[in-house]
């Protein structure tokens, strides 16, 4: 088995779904923690485009690209995540893009400074989440009873959404039963649990510095969405 060494930082959704697949296959690797704020120079040198996660294999090979990696872990370690067919193994691949794509508006919430951008970007977010909804099989997991490189990728999501909507109603779960079952799902799940670290939920809402973290500015607007 090679030597894995994950390069991290302690919020990143990125990492989160590397993570995920190598607990979910209960592969043994180290983590190492950066301040992004402040890039070690090592680390410079060895990320292509200066982010995380990275993988680290036997010392000397690094892998970049949180997908890249997850998908050189399911190659190369059991058991298996993906499907056997290959037109469901190409509908997963489609959907851990859209969940990535979905990120971005997740991560967006965080900073927006009014009401009216938390608005657009909410809309924009749900609008994804719909289409994941749609293409949930309905069962435990994405796409059965066991998890998959799409529930790798969608647990981060999943518990970033949850956490915005401590803040404020935003109503991106409502009406979409299947997502709101799975979000539970995966919470339950010791994989996303050990993906991160435990303080992981605190550490993320304190990254909340715009409009929906300032309660003075939520209350003088009014955080009247539908929940
Ligand atoms: N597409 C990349 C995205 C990774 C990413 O955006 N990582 C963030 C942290 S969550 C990062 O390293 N940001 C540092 C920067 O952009 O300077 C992946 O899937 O690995």
């Amino acid at each position: 088995m090679p030597d894995l060494r994950l390069i991290s930082f302690h919020t990143c959704p990125y990492v989160q779904r590397a993570a995920f697949v190598l607990e979910a296959k209960g592969v043994d690797y180290e983590i190492q923690y950066i301040d992004l704020a402040n890039k070690p120079d090592w680390f410079l040198a060895l990320s292509p485009l200066g982010k995380v996660p990275l993988l680290q294999v036997d010392g000397d090979e690094v892998l970049f690209e949180s997908q890249v990696i997850a998908e050189y872990i399911e190659e190369t370690q059991t058991p298996r995540m993906h499907p056997e067919s290959a037109l469901r193994r190409a509908k997963h691949r489609a959907y851990i893009e859209l969940i990535s794509a979905a990120l971005v508006p997740a991560w967006r919430l965080t900073t927006v400074k009014t009401k009216e951008e938390v608005d657009t970007v909410a809309a924009a977010l749900r609008r994804l989440l719909e289409r994941l909804e749609q293409a949930h099989s309905g069962k435990t997991f994405f796409d059965g009873k066991t998890v998959s490189l799409v529930d790798a990728a969608a647990g981060p999501l999943l518990q970033r959404i949850a956490w915005a909507q401590e803040f404020a109603p935003l109503g991106l779960f409502a009406e979409l039963p299947k997502l709101t079952a799975w979000h539970k799902a995966l919470l339950r799940t010791p994989a996303l649990q050990a993906s991160a670290v435990p303080d992981l939920r605190e550490r993320s809402v304190a990254a909340y510095t715009g409009w929906l973290g300032d309660k003075s500015k939520r209350d003088a607007t009014g955080a009247d969405h539908d929940a």
